[in-house]
């Protein structure tokens, strides 16, 4: 009778077992479906993608079942891992992370450690969707009644300044196409759908405009601790053209854009994406290169509208070191 009951409990245990490791399986499914998401920019725009990180990681936290806190420990390791293999260049990716999962280390029991993750998802994403609001509201006031306003890509941030600036003053934008995804065209559709008047242009017209344009606002995926931005491929000649005509360089960023990184000498890495996306049937003899990302050096910038104010790009120290509070001990083990 002993030896069938012991029996029974062990396939039990067994079963159990499976169960768990099974639900386990399906969190990093779910892990995995966001980053092919991010991946595959069907999640786009660096700050809606650290939104989503931040959520994926509250997912992990909210479904795991682990039984100890350090097999908790190693499904959020793990999903941090799937995640960051998504997009390279967005810096609010690794930042989402940083910030969700700071002092998890500390905990030593798993109810804790999730509410701890849980807790600060639900911050991050709240706080970043108010730093959007705050930097539109600051940035905005560097635009005036009757300027018009160049924008390249589509950036929430720079959206925000100026739908901002729209609530109180004439302005007209113009917005490029931004080859090859072509996300020009949705910034030019949210605009005329919030009644702002808007002209889409193609890349290469940006130099022929400049001497219409009053002021440049863009977003930033990346901003090194020189103040150089990393932006969507194009910018830099934006910046450029602004430069030649005098005209104002405005980049809209929250400061979980700046990476931290880089205050050791680790470089901002510029995502190559698929020739596809350019030629997708391309005859062969014919490379393709596909850039998603430049940098645009700090003498082009005038101003950076982040959520704490207006900066200089040469403040980025300052601002990272306010930001992530690191030593430069744990940076170079982060
Ligand atoms: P927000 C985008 O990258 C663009 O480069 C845009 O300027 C930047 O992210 C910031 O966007 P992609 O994901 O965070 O389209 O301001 O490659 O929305």
């Amino acid at each position: 009778m002993e030896m069938f009951l012991s029996q029974k409990c062990k396939k039990f245990k067994r079963v159990c077992e499976t169960g768990r490791i099974f639900k386990q399986r399906k969190v990093y499914m779910d892990v995995s479906k966001t980053a092919k998401k991010i991946k595959e920019m069907e999640i786009r725009g660096a700050g809606d993608i650290a939104r989503a990180t931040a959520k994926a990681l509250k997912h992990t936290a909210e479904k795991s079942n682990a039984t100890s806190v350090d097999e908790f420990k190693e499904e959020i390791n793990k999903s941090k891992k799937i995640l960051l293999n998504s997009r390279p260049t967005a810096v609010s990716l690794p930042n989402s992370i940083r910030l969700v999962t700071k002092n998890l280390d500390r905990y030593s029991d798993i109810e804790g450690a999730r509410s701890n993750i849980i807790k600060r998802a639900d911050k991050f994403i709240l706080r970043s969707k108010k730093s959007i609001k705050n930097l539109g509201e600051i940035g905005s006031n560097r635009i005036k009644d009757g300027d018009t306003v160049l924008t390249h890509c589509n950036s929430d941030a720079a959206l925000s300044v100026i739908k901002e600036a729209y609530k109180t003053k004439k302005i007209n934008v113009i917005a490029t196409e931004s080859r090859p995804r072509l996300q020009g065209k949705i910034t030019a559709r949210e605009l005329a759908e919030h009644g702002v008047p808007v002209t889409l242009i193609v890349d290469s017209a940006v130099r022929s405009f400049m001497k219409n344009v009053d002021i440049v606002v863009v977003g930033a995926d990346a901003i090194g601790v020189n103040g150089a931005v990393a932006n969507k491929i194009g910018t830099s000649q934006i910046a450029l053209a602004a430069n030649e005509a005098r005209v104002t360089f405005m980049v809209a960023a929250e400061t979980y854009k700046f990476s931290p990184k880089t205050v050791i000498g680790e470089p901002i890495k510029i995502e190559e994406r698929s020739e596809d996306e350019v030629w997708k049937d391309c005859p062969g003899g014919i490379c393709i290169k596909n850039p998603a990302f430049d940098f645009t050096p700090p003498e082009y910038i005038d101003l950076i509208s982040t959520e704490i104010g207006l900066i200089s790009p040469h403040m980025s120290y300052a601002i990272l070191k306010e930001e992530f509070d690191w030593s430069i001990e744990e940076l170079k083990n982060s």
